[in-house]
């Protein structure tokens, strides 16, 4: 297993659209593997294959206390979704140190391909739902300050690349 570099935020990178896997294979395999690895040494509660670069839809999740109960997603695709919205607090992997609120359907059924490759049907709802819906806008290219005022999402942006400049330094 190996941990991955995470994309970070304004990288244009993250705003490609991910493309349905063919087969999964080992090769899959070995991805969905690394990207759990790399989900919680980042102590996220999610990734989506965008942000470390892999342009393919697949997603993990674990938003169990323990950690140990990881949920992978492979071609996601939203079938049903509750009228019902709530604004919800989010953060990001990819852009470390900004929470904000996002409003999300607070109910989704997705329909994906497991590990396996054997097609099933998830039934999401509180923190599980949100974060199915935040990791499926990554792969369309998304990033969740997208959905904030362009005053506040600038604001992010400048930090950022501050941080990432005296990063290099
Ligand atoms: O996609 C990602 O960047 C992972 C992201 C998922 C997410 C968190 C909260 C709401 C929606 C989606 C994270 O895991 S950020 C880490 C984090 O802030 C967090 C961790 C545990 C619980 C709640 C938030
Ligand atoms: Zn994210």
């Amino acid at each position: 297993m190996a941990l991955l570099p995470i994309l970070c935020y304004p990288d244009p990178k993250l705003h490609r659209v991910a493309k349905p896997v063919a087969v999964v294979d080992s090769r899959i395999q070995t991805l969905v593997a690394d990207m759990l690895e790399t989900m919680y040494d980042a102590k996220g509660i999610g990734l989506a294959a965008t942000q470390i670069d892999v342009h393919e839809r697949v997603i993990v999740i674990d938003v169990s206390e323990e950690h140990d109960a990881p949920l992978v997603l492979i071609n996601p695709e939203l079938v049903w979704s509750s009228t019902e919205t709530h604004l919800n607090e989010e953060g990001c992997l990819s852009v470390p140190g900004i929470y904000d609120g996002v409003e999300r359907f607070d109910a989704v059924h997705v329909r994906a391909v497991d590990l396996q490759g054997q097609p099933r049907t998830i039934e999401a709802e509180e923190l599980l739902a949100v974060c199915v819906q935040h990791e499926m806008d990554h792969l369309m290219g998304k990033v969740f300050v997208e959905y904030l005022s362009p005053l506040k999402r600038n604001r992010i942006k400048k930090k950022m690349l501050k941080a990432q400049r005296e990063d290099a330094l």
